[in-house]
């Protein structure tokens, strides 16, 4: 056993102990980014969304610290490497500075009242391309939060509740309690774990991660989150909010997802934060103006009395965020629906009509990324569409079999080619699937890619 963990022992739980000092044992805590299948800009307005996993992740290797400060150190030559003490209040960095998605979820777990009194070190990694919609900043924000939990000694739980919410998730016993297994880590800190007075659920961990976010600026809803710590695989995730609550649908056989960058940016920490932000106040002004709630709104058999009625009381640029938001409510259970059923053609048709919204409605869109969702769908792609918020950032396509090359194959030569001059490299267009969720001490979907 090492020293740390036999001060744990000994003390139960007490990291104050000279003999505790020194880091020790070395955990990496994975994240999943996620891709949204459907359902874009209606988490912050309560309505549910349906992303996967992905099996590309943020990764925070990381030794528990002798003290309570945070250091880590990224080998992105522009992330320099971040230091700050466990403190409140933990303040922010300059806008843009990544250190603040770490601060974010120190200053989240503390407000939420989990006593941190041990930092980390180590190293952030991963595969999750930034600034693309797919939510590489809320799968840091998680793999912070792991890891710091893990020093910590608090257990991540199944079960529970967020606001009353519950989880269901297949194949896993309802008693299962604790979801994250150390690797090649000590037993005695294992041991310490299954000591912890601390715990705290998966979805609770979610929606305190969401509310955490916010601190970065943006008026985000908490799909990534509750996407990162739930991912099923081989399953998309319908989320619902007030009370957050996750429902795994299987993904038929054979179906995947093409993701291809747009080559343009969406930095949410810096310009597109106000457009998203303006977009969250013009949802709020445009549902005050026609009463009720968009749930409410959303579930009226008559949405085109619906529609009328917003149309009669709205300014027009309110009235198309409105139609956008209600109709893409709408599209989330159909969309359920015809998953459920296997109509993934039916699906695609959802996911070409969603991006209709977001172009015309929501005005998110961009030429770019219209012209890479026609591409897709020329190519033999069921569906496509714009994914995240926008402004940039990535299409998602849906394919069957073969169509994953042929819309790789298509968007290559006829979007990437004249930009590029060659083939797009690296991160710039990947197919993934649905995987699994995010947890310290390895990640299957990583080791199996
Ligand atoms: P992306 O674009 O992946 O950062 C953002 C929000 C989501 C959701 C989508 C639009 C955060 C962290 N992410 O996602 O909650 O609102 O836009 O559907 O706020």
């Amino acid at each position: 056993m090492d020293s740390q963990a036999a001060g744990r022992a000994k003390g139960g739980g007490d990291l104050s102990g000279a003999e505790d000092r020194g880091a020790v044992g070395r955990w990496r805590a994975v994240a999943p980014g996620r891709v949204n299948l459907i359902g874009e800009h209606t988490d912050y307005n309560g309505l549910p969304v349906l992303p996967i996993a992905i099996d590309r992740a943020i990764r925070v290797d990381f030794r528990v610290a002798g003290d309570a400060m945070v250091r880590l150190a990224s080998p992105v030559v522009r992330f320099a490497p971040l230091t700050f003490q466990l403190k409140r209040p933990i303040e922010a960095a300059d806008q843009g500075d990544w250190s603040n998605y770490v601060r974010a979820a120190a200053r989240g777990l503390m407000e939420h009242g989990v006593e941190l009194r041990r930092g980390i070190e180590g190293t952030v990694s991963g595969d999750v391309p930034i600034a693309s919609g797919l939510s590489s900043s809320s799968a840091l924000v998680v793999a912070s939060a792991l890891a710091l939990l893990k020093a910590n000694g608090v257990e991540v739980g199944r079960g529970g509740a967020a606001g009353g919410g519950a989880v269901a998730v297949p194949g896993r016993r309802a008693a299962d309690q604790v979801v994250d297994q150390p690797a090649g880590a000590s037993r005695g800190l294992e041991e310490s774990a299954g000591r912890a007075e601390q715990a705290i659920s998966r979805l609770e961990l979610a929606a305190v991660m969401a509310r955490a976010e916010r601190f970065v600026g943006l008026e985000g809803g908490g799909m990534d989150q509750a996407a990162c710590l739930h991912g099923v695989e081989g399953h998309a995730l319908r989320i619902e909010f007030e009370p957050l609550r996750v429902t795994p649908v299987a993904v038929p056989e054979g179906w995947r997802w093409v993701v291809a960058s747009s080559l343009v940016r969406a930095e949410k920490s810096g310009g597109a934060r106000e457009a998203y932000n303006a977009r969250a106040r013009e949802c709020r002004e445009a549902v005050g103006g026609v009463g009720g709630g968009y749930r409410d709104l959303v579930a009226e058999p008559d949405l085109d009395g619906v529609l009328r009625r917003g149309r009669r009381i709205l300014a027009p640029v309110l009235f198309r965020r409105f139609r956008h938001v209600v109709t893409e409510g709408r599209r989330v259970g159909l969309a359920e629906e015809a998953m459920r059923n296997s109509d993934m053609g039916r699906f695609g048709k959802l996911m070409v009509q969603s991006h209709g919204s977001l172009r015309d409605d929501y005005e998110v869109s961009t030429a770019d990324l219209d012209e890479m969702v026609g591409i897709a769908l020329e190519a033999g792609a069921a569906g496509a569409r714009l994914t995240g918020a926008g402004f940039g950032g990535c299409i998602v396509a849906l394919c069957e079999g073969g169509a994953v090359e042929r819309v790789m194959e298509a968007l290559a030569m006829r979007f990437y080619g004249p930009r590029l001059g060659g083939p797009p490299e690296g991160d710039v267009m990947f197919a993934v699937r649905a995987s699994g969720e995010a947890g310290v001490g390895g990640h299957p979907p990583l080791s199996s890619r």
